[in-house]
């Protein structure tokens, strides 16, 4: 018999499935006002922040989803000066976004402070944006920030958690309409959106929604190890602007994203096609 105690994280992806992390320790665990929200030590990715029992982020692969979800967007866009975060209240996106030059503002609308308070004790080279003296920290529910800012934002991201408990109304038809008015005439946003192994009825209906609203929708794939079957969709809403055709990076310290890694994010394997077909 081993004379230590395994210690293992397991996510429940569905009722046949799930993913598992050996653990060191649990650093941090509470409820929320909002959710249950854990940190814990695992040996593999480093520190992982988890809620609700869904992995959240982890020190060693969160690059992949932060610098993937916000240089996209920003590399579409020729001049992004006002951006909102719906979400993300560790902080991985806004750290993303203030490495361009052209952002003057930048705002994060998180519901849950907890979320923003643990990120910056247990995770501050993920938070460490947040001091960015061009960002906006507020907590408050993003759907109503959306909803009472119109016209004002050249990019909007939704960096949610799964479609599920606080972060039901951000997967909804008339929160795209409402961050479709929050964002300036040639405005455009960018939700994670999910597995496309995983999530498919999700990703179809999110791309119907958006196709009805705004002019060009896209959907566009990264690789994510610790989330859900680790590939991972997000579907663009563009006004104008098209991100087939980026501007040169305006970043040079990423591990994930180049402008080639860019374009080829929108390709998309047939069975992925067939999602967002009309
Ligand atoms: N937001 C998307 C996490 C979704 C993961 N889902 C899951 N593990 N079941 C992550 C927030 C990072 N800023």
């Amino acid at each position: 018999m081993a004379n230590s105690m395994e210690l293992w994280f397991t996510e429940l992806q569905n009722s046949n499935l799930s993913i598992g992390l050996r653990v060191n320790r649990t650093l941090h665990s509470e409820q929320t006002e909002f959710q249950s929200l854990d940190v814990v030590e695992t040996v593999q990715y480093g520190r992982m922040l988890v809620l609700d029992g869904c992995v959240m982020t982890t020190d060693k692969d969160e690059f992949v989803y932060h610098e993937m979800l916000a240089h996209v967007g920003l590399h579409t866009h020729p001049e992004p000066k006002n951006v909102l975060v719906v979400g993300g209240g560790d902080g991985g996106v806004i750290r993303e976004i203030v490495k361009h030059p052209a952002v003057e503002r930048a705002v994060l609308a998180e519901i849950d402070g907890r979320v923003i308070d643990i990120s910056r004790e247990y995770f501050p080279q993920i938070a460490q944006g947040l001091n960015d003296p061009r960002v906006d920290v507020q907590v408050c529910d993003g759907i109503k920030h959306v909803q009472e800012h119109k016209g004002e934002y050249d990019v909007i991201y939704v960096d949610s958690t799964d479609p599920i408990g606080p972060a039901v109304g951000l997967f909804a038809k008339d929160f795209y309409q409402a961050v479709y008015d929050a964002l300036k005439p040639d405005g455009l946003f960018v939700a994670q959106t999910e597995s496309p192994f995983a999530n498919q009825d999700l990703i179809r209906h999110v791309h119907r929604d958006v196709r009805d609203i705004f002019p060009h929708t896209y959907l566009y794939l990264a690789h994510i190890p610790t989330y859900p079957t680790g590939m991972w969709s997000f579907t663009m809403g563009s006004k104008q602007y098209n991100p087939l055709e980026p501007v040169a990076s305006r970043v040079r310290d990423t591990k994930y994203y180049t402008t080639e890694v860019h374009k080829a994010a929108f390709a998309l394997p047939p069975f992925v096609q067939e999602l967002v077909q009309k």
